[in-house]
């Protein structure tokens, strides 16, 4: 129910490549400041100077394969430093927090994606925060071809954008699963709509909170 998530602040935003998370970030963003909500804006991989090296690795395509499970630990150990330096304090003073992908994104892309096994990522999970989840989590659906093409169009691409069409249908996939095992916290939203009521379905879920 739309009411237990009243005192939600660490929201999270969710979806495959190009799905528009930056760009609607910028809109959840601007609703809270009109709510004079105090927040910090973060991202994953990634948010202090050394998730942020941790994040290059990860997306940097190398001749040396990076193994699936080295993948994964580098991933947590990014999220430990950020929970610690960054998301946890933020939390502490009050702030909320929009995080730019989370732990969702691990189930999604380590567990859908490469078929690492999901227990293995609920037990570092668990390990590395505790009891920190995400109050709200808007997941942007989208087909991966569109989000793929709107990704490219930015030019390079990393070392994820480079898998499989197979690969981010997974990643979709599992998505889709952790949002039907948790209505209360995932919010799903067709990205394939334009912009504007992308952003008035966010709109319409965040004002009843606000
Ligand atoms: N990763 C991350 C893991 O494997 N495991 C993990 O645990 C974590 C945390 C990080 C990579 O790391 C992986 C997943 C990722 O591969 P990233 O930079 O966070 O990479 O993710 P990207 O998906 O690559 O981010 P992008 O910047 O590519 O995509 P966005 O932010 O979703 O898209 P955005 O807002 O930049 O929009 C893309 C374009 O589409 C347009 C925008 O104007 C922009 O041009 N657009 C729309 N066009 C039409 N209609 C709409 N509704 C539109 N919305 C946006």
């Amino acid at each position: 129910m739309i009411s237990s998530t009243a005192k939600a602040r660490f929201i999270t935003i969710e979806g495959v490549e190009g799905v528009g998370k930056t760009t609607n970030i910028q809109f959840i963003t601007a609703q809270l400041e009109k709510a004079r909500i105090p927040f910090i804006v973060t991202r994953e991989p990634g948010g202090t100077p050394v998730a942020e090296l941790i994040r290059q690795l990860l997306l940097t395509k190398r001749d040396e394969h990076i193994c699936e499970l080295t993948e994964l630990l580098l991933i947590f150990a990014a999220r430990a430093q950020h929970i610690h330096h960054v998301i946890a304090p933020a939390l502490r003073e009050g702030k909320w927090v929009v995080c730019d992908r989370f732990t969702d994104a691990t189930y999604a892309y380590q567990g859908g994606g490469r078929g690492l096994s999901m227990e293995k990522i609920a037990a570092l999970e668990t390990m590395v925060q505790g009891e920190l989840r995400p109050d709200i989590t808007y997941i942007l659906d989208l087909a991966p071809d569109i989000g793929l093409h709107r990704a490219r169009q930015r030019g390079e691409l990393d070392r994820f954008e480079q898998e499989k069409i197979e690969f981010f249908n997974r990643v979709r996939a599992a998505y889709l699963a952790r949002a039907s095992r948790d209505p209360e916290r995932c919010v799903v939203i067709d990205a394939g709509m334009a912009l504007v009521a992308v952003q008035s379905a966010i709109r319409s879920h965040l004002d009843v909170i606000l």
